[in-house]
Formats: C-alpha cells, sequence, structure tokens
C-alpha cells in the first residue's frame, strides 16, 4: 500500500520497520513481529514513522517518564507540516482538549471530577442499571434469532450494551446511540474517505457542542453536567473541555467495552475445557476478564505521545520531537512479563493480573472499572440465558475490522442453543 501522506519519505525509515496493517489481516503475526523488532521498534503508519514500545517493564517505564507528552505541538512531523489533516489516524492525537490530550497540573484539572465519577464504590449505584441494560439486551438476542437460528452477538448485544451505559453516565438521549455507533465506527475505519472523517468528527463536534449548552442551561445528575458544574481549585472547565472530556468518554466507553465483551466470549468458546471451569464455579468470571484483557486487547496501538528531549531505551533513542506509540497487544504478550507461554489463553495463569492493557501513570484508563464492571454482568448472564451458546461459523471466519488502533471483530454470528 503506497500511502504519500508525508511530504518526504521519512529518512530513518530502515529496513527494521514494521509497516502497521490498515486492513487487520494478520494481528497475530504483526503483533510476533513488533516483538521481534525489539524492545522499542520502528513502525510506519500509513506512511508516518513512529517509534513503539513493545515490551512491558519499558512501557511502564515510559509512560511515568514525563519528557513524553500527548501534546501534538511537541511532535516533529507536525511542526513540518509533515503530517497534516489528511492523514488518516489524525483523528486519534488531534482529539480536541480534554483528559486524553493535555498532561501535567492541567490534566490533573481536567481528569478528577471524571475518575471520581468512576471509582468502584461509586459504580455500585449504576449497577442494577447496567443488569437491566443487560436483560434487556438478552431479550432482543432471543427476539434477532434468524430462521436459521443465527444472531451477531455483536451488533445486538456487545455494541448497544456499551453504548447504553456510557449513554446513561453522561446523559445522552438513547435516540441518539444508534447515530453514534454509524459515526464511530466510520470514524474509525480505514476505509472511510479522510475527507468524510473530517466531516463526520465535525458533526460529532457540533452534537457534543449542543449537547453540553443545553446541561448547562438545565443541569441534571449526569457526569456531563457535573464536569460544567465542577471547580476543580476555583477553576472551572471551559466548555472546550468539557466538550472534549464527553467526547473523550463516548468514543472510549462505547469502543473498547465491546471489544473486552467479544474476545473474551470468542477465547471461551475456542477454549472449551476453561467455560467449563467458569460454568462450574472452580474459577471466577474476573480471571476470564483480566486474561481476556492481557491476551486479547481491545486497544492494539495507543497514538501518541512526543518526545521532548531525547530519551535513551536500552540502545535506541526516541529523539527530541518523535512519536511514540504504545501497543498494548504486543506488551500483553510479553515473554518476560507473562513467560514463554504468553501467547496461550489461560484463565489460570498467575500473572493474569499483571497485564496494562489499561495503561499506566497519570492517563491510566478512568474507566477501567467501569468497564470490568460491564463485562462482569454481561458475560455471566450472557451464559445463564444461553448455556448452550455457540459460534455459528468457524472460528478462523471471524474477520477483523479494518481499524489500526483498536482490535474490534466485523460480526460475532452466534446460535443461541
Ligand atoms: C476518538 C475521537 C475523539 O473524538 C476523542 C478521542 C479521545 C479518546 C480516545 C478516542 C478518541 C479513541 C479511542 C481511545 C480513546 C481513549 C481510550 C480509547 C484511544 C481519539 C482506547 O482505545 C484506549
Amino acid at each position: 500500500m503506497n500511502c504519500p501522506h508525508t511530504a518526504a519519505a521519512p529518512a530513518d525509515r530502515g529496513a527494521g520497520t514494521v509497516v502497521i496493517d490498515p486492513m487487520v489481516q494478520d494481528l497475530d503475526g504483526e503483533t510476533a513481529r513488533l516483538r521481534d523488532a525489539g524492545v522499542l521498534a520502528r513502525i510506519d503508519l500509513l506512511g508516518v514513522p513512529a517509534w513503539t514500545v513493545t515490551r512491558h517493564a519499558e512501557a511502564r517505564q515510559l509512560l511515568l517518564d514525563p519528557r513524553l507528552v500527548k501534546d501534538i505541538d511537541a511532535w516533529g512531523l507536525w511542526q513540518s507540516g509533515a503530517v497534516t489533516h489528511a492523514w488518516p489516524l489524525i483523528g486519534m492525537i488531534d482529539a480536541g482538549r480534554s483528559m486524553f490530550t493535555v498532561d501535567g497540573a492541567e490534566h490533573r484539572r481536567l481528569r478528577t471530577k471524571t475518575s471520581q465519577a468512576l471509582t468502584p464504590r461509586r459504580l455500585e449505584a449504576i449497577r442494577p442499571e447496567i443488569e437491566k441494560f443487560t436483560q434487556e439486551l438478552l431479550d432482543a438476542l432471543d427476539a434477532a434469532r434468524g430462521d436459521d437460528g443465527v444472531v451477531d452477538l455483536k451488533a445486538v448485544f456487545a455494541q448497544p450494551l456499551p453504548m447504553r451505559v456510557v449513554g446513561m453516565l453522561m446523559g445522552v438521549d438513547e435516540s441518539q446511540h444508534a447515530m453514534l455507533t454509524r459515526q464511530y465506527k466510520a470514524f474509525f475505519s480505514m476505509l472511510t474517505p479522510q475527507d468524510e472523517r473530517l466531516a463526520l468528527l465535525a458533526e460529532l463536534d457540533v452534537f457534543y457542542t449542543d449537547l453540553v449548552r443545553e446541561k448547562t442551561a438545565r443541569p441534571t445528575d449526569d457526569l456531563t453536567s457535573a464536569l460544567i458544574l465542577a471547580e476543580e481549585g476555583g477553576e472551572p472547565l471551559t466548555e472546550e473541555e468539557v466538550v472534549g472530556n464527553l467526547k473523550a468518554m463516548v468514543a472510549a466507553g462505547h469502543e473498547t467495552t465491546i471489544g473486552l465483551v467479544l474476545n473474551a466470549v470468542r477465547a471461551l468458546l475456542a477454549h472449551p475445557d476453561q467455560l467449563r471451569e467458569v460454568l462450574a464455579g472452580e474459577i471466577g468470571w474476573d480471571a476470564v476478564i483480566e486474561e481476556t484483557l492481557r491476551w486479547d486487547t481491545p486497544t492494539t496501538h495507543l497514538l501518541m505521545r512526543f518526545a521532548t528531549e531525547d530519551i535513551t531505551v536500552g540502545d535506541e533513542v526516541i529523539r527530541k520531537g518523535e512519536g511514540l506509540v504504545v501497543s498494548y497487544r504486543a506488551i500483553g504478550r510479553d515473554i518476560e512479563q507473562h513467560g514463554a507461554d504468553a501467547d496461550a489463553f489461560d484463565i489460570t495463569r498467575p500473572t493474569r493480573n499483571r497485564h496494562m492493557t489499561f495503561g499506566h501513570g497519570p492517563h491510566i484508563c478512568p474507566g477501567a472499572a467501569l468497564s470490568r464492571v460491564e463485562a462482569g454482568i454481561a458475560l455471566p448472564a450472557l451464559f445463564t440465558r444461553f448455556p448452550g451458546l455457540r459460534l455459528a461459523v468457524p472460528d478462523e471466519e471471524i474477520t477483523k475490522l479494518p481499524v489500526m488502533t483498536q482490535n474490534d471483530m466485523t460480526a460475532f454470528p452466534v446460535l443461541l442453543g
């Protein structure tokens, strides 16, 4: 694939560069190639060069390093104009001012309210609602069964559940959920022409700004209203900051949890002995969730951080102005961290809780506990309601969506039994 998104061919695109496949044809092969390319590997993202960190220990250290920032203005290729809005992945980085894009003291100011709203204790209050959504969607699954008995577990269950949860939390009306699902699908897909992606992002900005203005006029008990009313250290968030946080929450809360739920179901159906142990109560659903997070991470690559100084990692140097991606899938398969059988799915693995799939350091996922609660409700409820659940096609026929940063299936056709 020839993607001339940069003005000039990057000088340092050496033989060791792993070209990330936008069509996601062979994720396991690519993950292995990244691991083989070194602790710090050179990658090519649609013609744009970057570093990626592929090991747990070094990633942990880099994620605590204040010399790496999320501010796109620190990126040499952006400053020079080599990367522009014509690059299909720019929306993953230039996403407006929010807790996702700001560092340091300002970051804490942007993030505190959200992380306080998503502690395990606070989440107990919404558990009954998540359980209710789950039961409704299980009924919908039953009803959506075709004449052949086949139903898409993604479209009917795994996708709507996180949208309802994050929608309830942020105060996004249910009438908008289908629109948001459609827009995010187009946003993440590499088959969407870039002008369409930029147009849909502009539409979403209008949508979220209108929502924030409405909540400013009539605050309710959702997190969007709490963000508007918050005054961390006497300094309220600006409208742009509330909008930025709101869209980060909806995009992240929606997209990643779909992967967690589906990947867990897929792993269990492919490992029936382990499924039997879980259903017999010999091991908890938490073990399934943690091992799925490690082995089949919803986020494959997280874009991007930029070096404000030269940073040495082993025998490589990330030069000032260069970009660093964190390749969470490769990190979950790190042999040093998880042992020689890191490529195997094993819910009894002693290191299953010692993954880094939610990140580390100041930007660690504020929604981690929420996604665990969602999956912890959805998975047992699904297998309790449909104990004979099985794939309707051979596992090899399940395909990935052409999404470079996320690990997302096209569909997951099942027979409910
Ligand atoms: C999508 C576009 C947007 O409007 C805002 C954001 C900010 C949060 C990002 C999100 C993005 C893409 C998916 C991310 C999410 C944070 C967590 C999620 C990167 C860029 C993950 O995949 C981990």
